[in-house]
């Protein structure tokens, strides 16, 4: 398609950015860490999503190059902010590759960045396609340092049997989660249970997509721990991000 030829040519000549979008913490509001968010400034990707680019870069391939794109200029981007983690999305492809995990260290010690600097964000699709080959890959992740959030959370399988198999960081509540489509109570229920679940798990919870100073409050009282979405930060440079982090906190 065009899109792959134009996201060829915006990988040869470097056409790419991250952005940085901030996570606060719900109870202090102070800055806690952000994701690094892909964008591109091909003139020839103009139209298209981030979330269609990297559709097309996982069906054509071009997510392998794309993603340790990503993992390297995060990697800077940390030893720059130098304190703060940053969270990387990896997609399924890439987390399937046999040595995906030996690949992330060796770029953490080239470009000596603590373990504990970097979040590994995964979808629930590559835990359920093959439990073992998965669970070996996140507990070394975890072995090394890194820390594992379960992203798009609520969006996929309605089964939750596989989470038994699995020790993991942090769950991200998808901003779908945040959208009253019928009753307000029964939604703040929702939300709630979801929060409470992933604490019953041991896993720090995220609510994505806050839009509203209503719900940043809504959820400091349902217990939530961090806190994204345009209401708390747009995806920013890190320019940005780094004036960002020193008036918040
Ligand atoms: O800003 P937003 O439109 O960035 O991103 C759209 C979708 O693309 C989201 O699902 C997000 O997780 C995904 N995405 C953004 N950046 C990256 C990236 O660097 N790698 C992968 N695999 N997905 C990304
Ligand atoms: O799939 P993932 O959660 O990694 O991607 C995050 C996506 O959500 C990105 O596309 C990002 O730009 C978008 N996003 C971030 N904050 C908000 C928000 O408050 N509202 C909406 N609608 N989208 C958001
Ligand atoms: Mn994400
Ligand atoms: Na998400």
């Amino acid at each position: 398609s065009s899109v792959r030829i134009e996201l060829g040519k915006a990988l040869i000549e470097n056409q790419f950015s991250l952005h940085f979008q901030p996570l606060i913490d719900a109870r202090t509001g102070a800055f806690s860490s952000a994701e690094a968010l892909l964008r591109s400034q091909s003139p020839g990707l103009r139209e298209v999503t981030p979330a269609a680019l990297i559709a097309t870069a996982e069906t054509s391939g071009q997510i392998n190059a794309l993603t340790e794109w990503t993992i390297e200029t995060a990697l800077t981007a940390i030893t720059k902010l130098q304190t703060s983690p940053i969270g990387v999305n990896i997609s399924p492809v890439y987390f399937r590759k046999p040595e995906f995990v030996s690949r992330l260290m060796d770029k953490l010690l080239l470009a000596r960045v603590r373990p504990e600097l970097l979040t590994v964000e995964i979808t629930e699709s590559v835990l359920i396609e093959n439990l073992d080959a998965a669970r070996q890959s996140v507990d070394r992740l975890r072995e090394i340092g890194m820390k594992v959030f379960l992203d798009d959370f609520g969006t996929g399988y309605s089964s939750l049997s596989y989470l038994q198999y699995f020790e993991l960081d942090g769950l991200k509540l998808d901003k779908s989660f945040l959208r009253t489509v019928g009753d307000r109570r029964k939604t703040n229920q929702i939300i709630r249970s979801m929060i409470d679940f992933g604490h019953s798990l041991d896993m720090r919870v995220v609510v994505e997509g806050v839009e509203s100073d209503w719900q940043v409050r809504l959820l400091q009282l349902l217990g939530c721990d961090l806190l994204q979405g345009y209401e708390i930060g747009m995806p920013m440079p890190l320019d940005e991000l780094l004036v960002y982090r020193d008036l918040a906190s």
